[in-house]
């Protein structure tokens, strides 16, 4: 804590701190922070799931078989901007205070990276970083990171002397500039934290030419409820984001008007194509030609189409997560090859996880499972043993005091989560959290889901949604891991819902939440009046 103190007036990364560092400070580790976009747990293949099965992740699971893979590993609201904040700050939304996209963060606050910089670590983010303009202000050592949510292809990149186009693929272009920043600055006896923020695979899912083809015609297995009908889910019904209904055909899907063309159909958004190079271009709808082809000269029927684009939609997706594990793999190819593996934590996450055609969805934002999971692997060969898997719920508040923590620097107590070491010593500690809460606030907002907090707490779930809806979910996850039932009138569930309700109270009071209704709050007479007209 002394030494922090006495470092905290220098500059990150000045001579002066590397020159003030005793030899024991040599010795703290390296940290490699990777975070994708949108990216779900599902199509990783380290979490055994069928589609990692079929689109396995090679290097993002040497992570998990190098050290721990976490296999319950939330976020507190699932959306880009407020998860961002929360992993920097190690605080809920709500007391970060960028609780919806498009807010202003506030770089002036506290945040992990700036206080190990002060430390004396050389720090750098290259990617996404979705949080105003720019990290100016935000202690950040060296930075390039793409304008707001950023282009697949020959992006938009901003760094402290301006703003350029540079020619492309993302998520190529980014890994590139990391290992570039490693390879300047190794071999110095400061540690270093660099964090690389993928775009991808957030919508609008574009792979790199090399990929485009990777997964076309394969056949990924269709959700058991892609056609859910949301019975007894007003807010689950109400959501724009289902793929057969709102994805943009020609702009998402890259699908053309008729056999023959190459024209697109819907696609509102002419920006991401038209800023491509003619070769790329050529490349990229060259290579869904045929498939588009043979997509228009089919008679299809509406539920044979709506297969069809949960095929198209998983070749695309699925695409671009090829080139983030490809960026993996450099990245983890560089560490072995400099020796530095042994002294660097690796971290490989998302900013939330995403529906792959899960009650007939994409995007996020719900607290179900498939958004409210994020993947979480980390290594640090050592210290974390190969192959750890960690049933232990965290959440994204976890990571900053987990960086402090490894870094020997104290958490201090504006941070809501805990560090992660506590979870590798072989058990969880008695005193490791047992819920999960959970809030989203971007109503009205793109999707149209509504605002809702809620508990998860070992199988059961809680949640309440409020705004122009008001109205209870409950969920058993083991009879019913899809959340389709919701049982909220059971009349066998009124005692765990009670419970569940009062630890939602608890958790509030906790975390300091008093954002939307109170727990307590009957509902309002018009939702009431619909639910038992049912
Ligand atoms: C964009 C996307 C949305 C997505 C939001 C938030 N549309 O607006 O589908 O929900 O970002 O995503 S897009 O076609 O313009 O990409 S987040 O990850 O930044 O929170
Ligand atoms: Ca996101």
């Amino acid at each position: 804590a002394c030494l922090a103190l006495v470092l905290t007036g220098l500059a990150p990364g000045t001579a002066a701190s590397a020159a003030a560092q005793p030899a024991a400070e040599r010795k703290r580790p390296n940290i490699i922070y990777i975070m994708s976009d949108d990216h779900a747990q599902t199509a990783i293949s380290a979490y055994g799931t069928e589609i990692g099965r079929l689109a396995p992740t090679p290097n993002i699971d040497r992570i998990a078989k190098n050290g721990a893979l976490f296999l319950n590993s939330y976020v507190t609201n699932s959306l880009c901007g407020p998860s961002r904040a929360t992993m920097l700050t190690g605080q809920f939304s709500h007391m970060h205070g960028f609780t919806q996209n498009g807010q202003r963060y506030d770089n002036s606050q506290w945040n992990w990276v700036r206080a190990l910089g002060r430390s004396g670590y050389r720090t750098a983010l290259f990617g996404k970083w979705h949080l105003n303009y720019s990290p100016e202000g935000a202690g950040i050592g060296d930075w390039a990171v793409l304008d707001d949510q950023g282009k697949y292809y020959n992006p938009d990149i901003i760094t402290p002397g301006g703003r350029s186009v540079v020619e492309g693929y993302a998520t190529d272009i980014v890994t590139d500039r990391s290992i570039a920043w490693l390879e300047a600055n190794a071999g110095s006896d400061q540690p270093f934290a660099l964090l690389i923020h993928h775009k991808a695979p957030h919508r609008n899912f574009m792979p790199a030419i090399r990929h485009v083809q990777k997964y076309l015609g394969k056949e990924f297995p269709v959700p058991t409820n892609y056609f859910d009908h949301y019975d007894g889910r007003p807010a689950a019904a109400a959501q724009e984001m289902n793929i057969y209904r709102d994805m943009y055909e020609g702009h998402d899907l890259k699908m053309t008007l008729e056999e023959g063309t190459d024209e697109l159909r819907f696609n509102p958004w002419t920006d991401d194509f038209k800023r491509m190079t003619p070769q790329q271009r050529a490349a990229y709808f060259g290579a869904l030609q045929d498939s588009n082809d043979a997509m228009n000269a089919a008679n299809m029927t509406e539920r044979e189409m709506a297969i069809w684009k949960y095929q198209r939609y998983m070749s695309e997706y699925l695409g671009t997560v090829a080139a983030v594990d490809d960026s993996v793999g450099r990245v983890l190819d560089w560490l072995e090859a400099t020796g530095e593996a042994d002294n660097t934590i690796l971290v490989y996450t998302s900013d939330q996880g995403f529906y792959l055609g899960e009650h007939g969805w994409f995007d996020k934002r719900f607290m179900y499972e498939e958004s409210m999971r994020t993947p979480f692997l980390m290594q640090y060969p050592g210290h974390i043993a190969a192959g750890s898997r960690i049933e232990a719920p965290i959440q994204n508040v976890d990571y900053a005091p987990t960086f402090l923590d490894y870094a020997g620097l104290p958490v201090r107590d504006s941070i809501q989560g805990r560090s992660l070491r506590a979870l590798f010593g072989g058990s969880i500690p008695d005193e490791w959290r047992k819920d999960i809460y959970y809030h989203y606030y971007e109503y009205p907002g793109f999707h149209s889901v509504r605002a809702h907090y809620g508990v998860k707490s070992g199988r059961y779930k809680l949640m309440r949604f409020y705004g122009d809806i008001d109205a209870w979910e409950f969920y058993d996850l083991e009879s019913d891991p899809g959340e389709m039932h919701n049982r909220i009138d059971d009349p066998k569930m009124q005692r765990t819902i009670a419970r569940l309700k009062a630890t939602l109270v608890d958790l509030r009071r906790q975390y300091h939440d008093s954002d939307g209704p109170a727990v307590t709050d009957p509902l309002t007479a018009s939702a009431k009046g619909k639910r038992d007209a049912q």
